[in-house]
């Protein structure tokens, strides 16, 4: 138990000089002993997480903190590598890491026991300091990572215990006495090895399976919502706002199908009944707190409503559009006594912050300016899905994500922009962001051989709530055409457009831009996507035979 076994078994007594093999083998099972030991610890906390609070797990609180230092260029280009994989990609790393230290740890206690050990410990307290920096941590979310260190710090200063006990690796096994503490030692090794094994598999299915006890609980109330209907439907969709071409997405974007953008590894499950709202702030003089029911009551719109994000690049897929259920967000905040500062109101940021502790950040003047801002219940006939924030989320047409969709909405604070920067103004991007008209190619795909003759040329086109005018499109250095554009559906939405091309053979770039109702043409000057969106003309060369 002590450091000073080390002499005995490293050489400077009786025991002859060992072999580099032998050396070799003696530290790879000392490594085997860190990866237990850093399993059973990860298994431990996630276990303890499942019963105290579900997203206080290591692996969660510091992927989450992991995902908030990440420098914005970095996040913004996981984004757009990764998609929604990007989460997936970070937990792999996350988990390579891990892997790596838990194994160094155990090369370590080789030598130095009590560092291997206390080695383990530190990074449980690491996880137990990121628990509680999150913007929702409490003081029960260091027991997750501390319960693992001290599961973890165990099993390696025992496991190593064999390995160190182990005189040689390479002698004759039964010859006297160090030979049968040696064969004991191997067998007691593979005893406690496999019983490590097993009982941290054991909890973390048990993690599991309490996690998915308490999602069960989520998906139930899910399903025991049913949405009343809404006291001012949405038109249905025109038929000929969907052109018949393949290659052209729907004009409505399945749930499944649907992008989504969110800082979290593992999203909020909350029931209806867990849920409820509060307004306050500057210059709300009737504060509010709502429950679900209560806001259901208040009576439903639904609307089409396309949402962007600022982090979609020219020609990218981070754009979706959907029919959304919800309750109108203006009148409920002038009921509180919210008045738009051209109407003298002090408040010009309205902050929403979600069950994560996420803050978005919209204008109040834009937000009651008359067009449909929603606290959303519904998206395609169904309640929100989890991914996209059941139980309330916030929408404002017109407006990137980040500075208005808030999903898991728990709060909404009035503020002044000079007083207060969310999450993402924090992060390099703007405090107002419109969204920039855009047009996309759908089809022909890049780099798509095709035939030459009549080709469709088709796509989407959006510039929410000013509506789109017109498409044109331009083979190479050819004067633009006019493309058609499908029946508008709303203002709010995107519009698909045609254009029948007559394709002669060789390689040909196409281009588009379009331009709003308001007369103002998409540019064809390239910037990035920080801090307020990128701009440029999507463009996609093909091949034509
Ligand atoms: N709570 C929370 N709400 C959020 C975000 C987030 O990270 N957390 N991301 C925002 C961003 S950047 C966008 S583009 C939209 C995406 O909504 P979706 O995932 O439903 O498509 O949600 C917004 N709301
Ligand atoms: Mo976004």
């Amino acid at each position: 138990m002590s450091d000073t076994e080390e002499t005995s078994a490293d050489g400077q007594q009786p025991a002859p000089p060992r072999t580099p093999a032998a050396r070799a083998a003696r530290a790879g099972l000392a490594g085997l002993c860190g990866l237990l030991a850093g399993y059973a610890a990860l298994a431990v906390a996630e276990l303890v997480a499942a019963a105290v609070r579900p997203r206080s797990g290591p692996l969660v609180v510091v992927g989450g903190a992991a995902i908030d230092a990440t420098p914005t260029p970095v996040k913004d280009w996981a984004i757009r590598t990764f998609g929604s994989d990007d989460k997936f990609v970070l937990q792999l790393g996350m988990a390579l890491v891990l892997a790596l230290c838990a194994a160094a740890l155990g090369v370590v206690s080789l030598r130095y026991r009590r560092a291997g050990a206390g080695g383990v410990l530190l990074f449980g307290v690491v996880g137990a300091v990121t628990a509680l920096s999150r913007p929702e941590g409490q003081y029960t979310d260091v027991v997750p990572s501390l319960a693992g260190a001290a599961a973890g710090a165990a099993v390696l200063h025992l496991l190593v215990g064999f390995v160190r006990a182990e005189p040689d690796g390479t002698g004759p096994v039964a010859a006297g006495p160090v030979g049968r503490v040696a064969a004991t030692g191997r067998r007691g090794f593979v005893l406690a090895a496999g019983a490590v094994a097993v009982t941290a598999t054991g909890a973390g299915w048990l993690g599991r399976f309490l996690g998915a006890a308490r999602g069960a609980a989520a998906e139930a109330s899910r399903e025991a919502v049913t949405l009343p209907a809404p006291s001012s439907r949405a038109a249905p969709v025109p038929r000929g706002a969907e052109l018949q071409v393949a290659g052209l997405g729907d004009f409505i974007t399945s749930n499944s199908r649907f992008y989504r953008v969110d800082t979290l590894l593992r999203v909020p499950r909350l029931t209806t009944e867990d849920w409820s709202l509060r307004i306050h702030g500057a210059g709300v003089s009737r504060p509010v707190n709502l429950d679900f029911a209560a806001l259901l009551e208040r009576g439903l719109i639904e609307r089409d409503i396309t949402m962007t994000c600022v982090s979609n690049q020219v020609g990218g897929s981070y754009v979706g559009n959907a029919r959304w259920l919800g309750v109108p967000l203006a009148p409920l905040l002038r009921e509180a006594g919210v008045r738009p500062p051209s109407k003298g109101g002090p408040a010009d940021q309205l902050v929403a912050r979600s069950e994560d502790g996420m803050t978005l950040g919209s204008p109040v003047e834009t937000v009651m300016d008359g067009r449909d801002a929603m606290l959303a219940v519904g998206m395609n006939g169904e309640p929100l899905p989890f991914e996209h924030g059941f139980p309330v989320r916030m929408l404002v047409p017109g407006l990137y994500g980040y500075v208005s969709a808030c999903k898991w909405l728990r709060e909404l604070e009035l503020t002044r922009f000079e007083d207060m920067d969310v999450y993402w103004v924090k992060r390099g991007w703007a405090r107002e962001a419109p969204i920039k008209i855009q047009s996309r190619i759908d089809t022909p795909r890049p780099l798509a051989d095709v035939r030459s003759g009549k080709v469709a040329v088709a796509g989407v086109a959006w510039a929410q709530h000013r509506g789109i005018a017109r498409v044109e499109v331009r083979v190479d250095d050819a004067p633009w055409r006019t493309a058609r554009l499908a029946e508008e559906d709303s203002q709010d939405t995107w519009r698909q457009w045609l254009w029948e091309w007559d394709a002669e053979p060789g390689s040909h770039t196409l281009q588009v831009r379009a331009t709003d109702k308001q007369g103002r043409t998409q540019t064809a000057d390239r910037v990035g996507t920080v801090p307020d969106g990128a701009t440029g003309r999507h463009s996609v060369v093909v091949n034509v035979t």
